[in-house]
């Protein structure tokens, strides 16, 4: 198949000031030069591809600006009728691409939320004081002036988690506070993956947020802070193929990618997979 229905920008967001360790800045770049771009507008007439790059300084300041700009740029792509694929650069980008989707998005819609952790600190209940532990939490509007979002670009019963093993007490205290629905892997094998996201995905328009830790570390080993026991990269694909066929699905975010620690580029090669799926299904018919 060459030509699709539907026009998509891939949105690349070279920062990892959100992590301790900061190798996911290069994340986006090191896809551009492995030729992910070139390979992708093989398969579709109407690819676009921007990227932004962090500027130095400290992740207070810059992070809350580059999350404002993506937003904007995420916001005018919609607007537009594309669809958006954004690339990371640490998790903390979903602050930008959520509020973009938002601000544009006329309808209600679900995120599905696919990490090893839960991402709902805010900086008084941080461990780490990491900004990528903190973007679910201020797109529900918790969290410091900056960076919590205002109003709430969702509320919990919006939101399901999925795949996480890895969480601190007060990020657990929030999910029952806000109503997220967190689907463990214990609760995704009883399920099955495909069986878990169509439940989570509800009728509606719905986004998917995936952060590439939730996924099993011998599959994607290129990221910053890798959990054991996760999905399987086949399961995954298998499952989000038809999700990203939907035209109820608004926009697609993978997050965290770390070719500092990418073995045999197979994490580069995921993150490939999944954008040419989205490619590939996106003339398919509902
Ligand atoms: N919960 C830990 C923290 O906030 C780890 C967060 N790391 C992530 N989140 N990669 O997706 O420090
Ligand atoms: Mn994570
Ligand atoms: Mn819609
Ligand atoms: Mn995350």
């Amino acid at each position: 198949m060459t030509g699709s229905g539907r026009a998509m920008t891939i949105l690349g967001v070279g920062c990892g000031l959100g992590a301790r360790d900061g190798g996911c800045a290069d994340g986006p770049r090191a896809l551009r030069r492995g030729g992910m771009g070139e390979r992708l507008r093989g398969l579709t007439e109407d690819l676009h591809c921007l990227e932004l790059q962090a500027p130095l300084g400290d992740a207070q300041t810059v992070i809350p600006r580059l999350a404002d700009h993506l937003a904007t740029l995420v916001a005018k792509e919609c607007g537009r009728g594309r669809f958006p694929i954004v690339i990371g650069g640490d998790h903390s980008c979903a602050m930008g691409t959520w509020a973009g989707l938002r601000q544009a998005h006329g309808a209600a819609f679900r995120l599905i939320w696919i990490d090893a952790h839960m991402d709902l600190h805010t900086p008084d209940t941080s461990p780490s004081g990491a900004l990528h532990g903190m973007p679910l939490a201020c797109l529900l509007g918790l969290g410091p002036p900056g960076l919590a979002r205002h109003p709430p670009v969702l509320t919990g019963t919006e939101v399901t988690l999925m795949g996480v093993r890895s969480w601190e007490p007060e990020e657990e205290a929030r999910t029952s506070r806000h109503g997220i629905r967190v689907m463990g892997m214990a609760e995704l094998k009883r399920l099955g993956l495909a069986a878990a996201l169509a439940e989570a995905t509800g009728p509606g328009d719905f986004g998917i947020s995936l952060d590439l830790d939730a996924i099993d570390p011998a599959d994607a080993p290129g990221v910053g802070t890798p959990a054991p026991g996760g999905i399987r990269a086949d399961e995954l694909l298998d499952a989000l193929a038809p999700l990203l066929a939907s035209p109820r699905c608004i926009g697609l975010e993978i997050a965290e990618y770390n070719p500092h620690h990418d073995i045999d580029q197979r994490t580069a090669a995921l993150v490939e997979t999944i954008v040419e799926a989205a490619i590939r299904s996106s003339g398919d018919p509902p």
